[in-house]
């Protein structure tokens, strides 16, 4: 795996006042960002039930978060993301148990690994950056990210990149601290779990990724597929139906 960082971050449902309280913390908007995502998988799901999450977006290339040691069912999760195409497609064989591939490229090892696009979406992004008061000037700031996908659904994310794993506690507390002083998104969070919560399926403790959503309103057989860790298709452990 080539040299990355290590991404701890954590979703938070952003209220009408956040952009607002952004400011009053110290924070700077970056950059405004339009952008298309679109996420690759083989007809199993083979990569996504493995989290690994293979995705072209516009203006950046191909990307693949590899999941870090944070189970998923934590309220922070940690991702290498790997964007230098020979360490993907190492990674992509490695994980689809394919013999390794020429270099040729992410585009040229999709047919032959079964890979086809499986969602797209375009998202709008609010990027700010954010150094918590009181803290070292020096300090790495929090990156916060405020998107609108066009299916309609807005989140936000508050990321902390590390080189280590020894450093993951450290942003872990600050994102923590961060999410509080944000603290109006949990409420929200709650009425908004209420509201696409289906009998039967775990609760989250965060808010879902764009994806999921989009996978939910548009794929809600492989959304529950992944839910459930079968592959579409497989009869779920426990589904007597034929
Ligand atoms: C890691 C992951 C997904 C891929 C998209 O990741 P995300 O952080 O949502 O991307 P984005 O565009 O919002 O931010 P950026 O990459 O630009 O910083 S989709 C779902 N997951 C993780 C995951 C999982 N494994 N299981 C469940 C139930 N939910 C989420």
């Amino acid at each position: 795996m080539d040299q990355a960082l290590i991404e701890v971050e954590r979703k938070f449902i952003p209220g009408p006042g956040t952009e607002e309280q952004l400011q009053e913390l110290g924070g700077i908007l970056e950059h405004q960002v339009t952008f298309r995502d679109s996420y690759y998988d083989t007809p199993e799901l083979s990569l996504m039930r493995a989290d690994y999450w293979l995705r072209q977006r516009e203006g950046s290339g191909w990307e693949l978060k590899c999941p870090g040691t944070a189970g998923v069912s934590k309220p922070h999760q940690e991702y290498v993301e790997l964007t230098a195409e020979p360490g993907i497609v190492a990674q992509l064989c490695e994980v689809l148990g394919a013999e390794a591939l020429g270099a040729g490229g992410v585009a040229a090892v999709l047919g032959p690994l079964g890979l086809r696009e499986v969602a797209s979406f375009v998202t709008k992004r609010s990027a700010w950056k954010l150094v918590l008061p009181g803290a070292d000037e020096e300090e790495r700031p929090l990156r916060v990210d405020l998107d609108t996908a066009d299916f309609g659904y807005t989140v936000g994310e508050i990321e902390a990149l590390v080189h280590q794993k020894a450093e993951v506690p450290a942003a872990l507390e600050k994102i923590r601290s961060l999410s509080s002083m944000l603290g109006e998104g949990d409420r929200q969070f709650c009425a908004f779990l209420s509201f696409i919560i289906h009998p039967g399926v775990p609760v989250q403790e965060t808010p879902p990724a764009k994806l999921m959503v989009y996978l939910q309103r548009f794929r809600p057989q492989d959304y529950q597929c992944l839910l459930r860790g079968h592959s579409p298709g497989e009869k779920p452990q426990g589904d007597e139906r034929s």
